[in-house]
């Protein structure tokens, strides 16, 4: 019987991730890794890891990967992108590391159009720190720095990475996924690899936002994460191309 659904080279053999039932890191490294197969470029590439659950994800990727200090994934990145411009280098991060503590990095990169390309999973909440409020968490979710849901009058509102990196110019392009359906794990992984491809055309900075779940730090079972995710988080974070400047004819 043909394998539909085989292991990529770039994950370990005979591995089991820690990341918890539900949890779409583990889909999305899948993705990236089809996608660096796709487009022949496993052995040049290196992955800048964030602080947080997708750090685990060094001791799975069998390719070039290193960590960051928490949020400085881009500056690091930009540092070996261009020491080595023939590599592909991509960073992987979470919510808290990209949009709060390296806010300034994520900024000062995309405004500098950096040709690198940056996999943002934002799932809502501080995962691997046991669910502290992110700059992406909800008016009104709980978390365990807000046990009475954030609350914009102490907190502010949920920050939108995407639209806030398209007031740049430098950025060539933006998409927020998610991977919520079979349809939107296709979209996702067409996203990731149109930013990959930008990076080897040198088209500068790219990044794909993937709305995820966090069922540990959200108190819901798998399906019911997949139902705040539908029902919550895509109304807050709509899916869909923020900018391609390849449509500009850029
Ligand atoms: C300078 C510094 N501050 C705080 C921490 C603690 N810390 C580790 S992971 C993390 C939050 C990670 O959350 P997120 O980026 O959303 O990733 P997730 O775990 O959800 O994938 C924090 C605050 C740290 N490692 N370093
Ligand atoms: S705590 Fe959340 S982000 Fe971390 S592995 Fe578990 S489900 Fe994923």
């Amino acid at each position: 019987m043909e394998k539909v659904y085989a292991r990529t080279k770039t994950f370990q053999k005979e591995m089991v991730s820690g990341f918890c039932p539900g949890c779409m890191h583990g889909t999305v490294f899948k993705l990236i890794g089809e996608v660096m197969e796709e487009l022949g470029i496993v052995d040049k590439t290196t992955c800048v890891l964030g602080v947080g659950c997708c750090g685990l994800a060094m001791e799975y990727i069998t390719y070039d990967n290193t960590t960051s200090p928490h949020g400085r994934a881009c500056a690091v990145a930009t540092g070996i992108k261009r020491s080595t411009p023939d590599a592909v280098v991509y960073t992987y991060q979470g919510d808290g590391d990209l949009a709060s503590i390296g806010l300034a990095e994520t900024m000062s990169a995309a405004n500098r159009g950096e040709n690198i390309t940056v996999i943002f999973v934002n799932n809502g909440i501080y995962g691997m720190t046991g669910g502290q409020m992110a700059p992406t968490t909800l008016v009104g979710m709980k978390a365990t720095t807000a046990p009475q849901g954030r609350d914009p009058k102490e907190h502010g509102y949920p920050m939108h990475m995407c639209e806030i990196l398209n007031q740049l110019t430098a950025p060539y392009y933006l998409e927020r996924t998610s991977c919520n359906n079979p349809a939107n794990v296709n979209k996702t992984k067409a996203a990731i690899k149109k930013a990959f491809q930008n990076q080897l055309d040198g088209k500068g900075f790219s990044m794909v936002e993937i709305v995820t779940s966090c069922p540990t730090n959200w108190g819901l079972d798998t399906i019911e994460a997949l139902d705040f995710l539908e029902n919550n988080m895509l109304k807050e974070f709509p899916l869909g191309v923020v900018r391609d400047k390849s449509k500009e004819g850029a």
